[in-house]
């Protein structure tokens, strides 16, 4: 009979985290990968993948260089592709700042729109920005933020020559304070995209996700190149609810709830988004190119799962997202970032995309596996609170971090883990078996270990087999028995655990062998 030690599940401290979160979850929840379904839209690019990105993600780490600091809660960053190497960067308070490498950042704003912008409670202010494909010579860029008086979500060209802010388009947005989405980007298309969020409070209250007669909860489309009087912008005839009566001709995508960062890879054009959950899944879409009119899901589905309270349609097809992940064991809100396409690290990672999250500052890595499905590792982690990755024109990666107010350039290396563990896991009912077969990678003879590793959210252990396990709030420690202490290079133990669950069986996402990260199988 196996010790008992276990003292339970608890939240965590980083609830006091999660409150100071840009793109706060309402509730603790666990951390664990979940299953990976590949939605019908899912783009068939696994060949350039394989191609460009040959070293296997879990031999991949991330390290950061910190560049600027004194930022003011930085929000997003932009790459102006005019020759002169600059980013622009986003602050909460409504300007924007200038960071170049050989002179570092700006002390005057470039841009400060200060006395348009509503930047009360957390997740209010100036959010994003995009650069019109022509800035060099136009000098035109666009903004996302909440505007004074009312808070009403904003999109609005600013012509930098002529500092004049003119405003496209606005969402009322009164009522809470919080899911304001803010990500621009301009699509392969040439038409902008905005992400606006479903109106904030707790499980959609406005049932704004599944509703086409409001632009919250969406990804829109414009035309900003041309004007369509009385619209300052046009509507692209292939949007896909033009001419449908009742529903916003701007929607693009619908089923969202905060959808805070998306990107386009700029090599074959699909859309990777970031939406952030409310309490239980964390979530990373991945659409074909030109795929309007899917609903993602919110607030009918959170992640993989029926939202409980939530709104749904009856006879609505949901696109599912490609990975999802719970931030019960340190996460909170996702930070969608971007598909790498630079040239420094393209044989380590091309074709790779990269995304965190706010509280945990967990690097995930992910790509097509080539069979229908995606491939996932944690690589590392990045300064805390990073609000958004952004690329150079060259495809480089720089993040900003929000209350440290810090600008990093973010470097890959090929890193062997020095241990690996592959589970195999049953589930049924309220309970699940996972046995854990742990591999010495490494060079070294390990002799004595600790293996330590997050449990979901309402798991327990109840009994434990060829290790001795205490569990900690959320956290497993798991130490060798008297006779697998030894593991020497290329060698293997097998140990497991059984656990009770109240919902979420999925088995632990990542490990640690006394103190080292190691790659998870399968
Ligand atoms: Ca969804």
């Amino acid at each position: 009979m196996p010790r008992r030690r276990w003292t339970g599940p608890l939240l965590s401290a980083f609830l006091l985290t999660a409150a100071l979160a840009l793109l706060p979850t309402t509730t603790a929840a666990s951390f664990a990968a979940a299953s990976h379904t590949t939605a019908d839209t899912t783009p068939p690019r696994t060949e350039m993948a394989a191609r460009t990105a040959p070293v296997p993600l879990p031999s991949l780490s991330t390290t950061t260089t910190q560049v600027a600091s004194g930022l003011r809660r930085p929000t997003a960053i932009a790459a102006p592709d005019d020759g002169t190497g600059r980013l622009f960067i986003t602050e909460k308070p409504g300007t924007v700042r200038v960071y170049h490498p050989d002179t570092g950042l700006a002390g005057t704003a470039l841009i400060d729109i200060t006395p348009a912008v509503d930047q009360s409670g957390n997740e209010r202010g100036l959010l994003g920005i995009a650069l019109a494909p022509d800035f060099a010579d136009s000098q035109d860029l666009y903004l996302a933020y909440t505007a004074l008086p009312d808070g009403a979500v904003t999109l609005a060209r600013y012509r930098l020559d002529e500092s004049r802010l003119e405003v496209l388009l606005s969402q009322e947005h009164a009522e809470y304070s919080n899911h304001n989405g803010g990500q621009l980007a301009f699509g392969p298309d040439g038409h902008l995209y905005w992400s606006i969020g479903d109106g904030g409070g707790s499980a959609d209250p406005l049932r704004a996700g599944q509703r086409l007669d409001t632009l919250l909860g969406k990804v829109l489309r414009i035309d900003v190149n041309r004007d369509c009087a009385p619209l300052p912008y046009c509507l692209p005839g292939d949007n896909p609810f033009v001419g449908t009566p009742g529903a916003r001709e701007e929607i693009w995508l619908y089923g969202l709830r905060n959808p805070w960062r998306f990107s386009f890879d700029s090599a074959d054009g699909s859309m990777w988004i970031g939406d952030v959950g409310q309490g239980r899944w964390e979530e990373v879409d991945h659409l074909a190119p030109g795929q309007g009119g899917l609903n993602l899901g919110w607030s009918c589905y959170e992640g993989l799962e029926r939202f409980e309270g939530g709104h749904c349609t009856p006879g609505e097809t949901h696109t599912e997202p490609v990975f999802t992940y719970s931030p019960y064991t340190g996460g909170c809100s996702v930070i969608g970032g971007h598909v790498y396409r630079g040239q420094k690290y393209a044989g380590l990672l091309g074709g790779t995309y990269i995304a965190t999250d706010y509280c945990s500052s967990t690097v995930w890595a992910l790509r097509p596996d080539g069979s229908g499905g995606y491939s996932e590792a944690e690589i590392g982690e990045l300064p805390t609170q990073v609000t958004s990755i952004g690329t150079t024109v060259d495809g480089e990666f720089y993040v900003v971090n929000d209350l440290p107010g810090g600008l990093h350039r973010v470097s890959f290396e090929q890193e062997e883990p020095a241990c690996r563990v592959d589970r195999t896991v049953q589930t049924w009912g309220t309970g699940t078996t996972v046995n854990l077969t742990v591999t010495n990678t490494g060079s070294t003879a390990v002799n004595g270990w600790t293996l330590e590793f997050p449990l979901a959210l309402g798991q327990t252990v109840v009994s434990d087999w060829n290790t001795d396990l205490t569990q900690g709030s959320n956290t497993i420690a798991a130490t060798n028995a008297s006779h697998n202490a030894a593991l020497a290079p290329g060698a293997s133990i097998t140990l497991g655990y059984l656990a009770d669950h109240t919902g979420d069986s999925a088995p632990p996402p990542r490990f640690t062998l006394n103190g080292d990260a190691c790659a998870v199988g399968h």
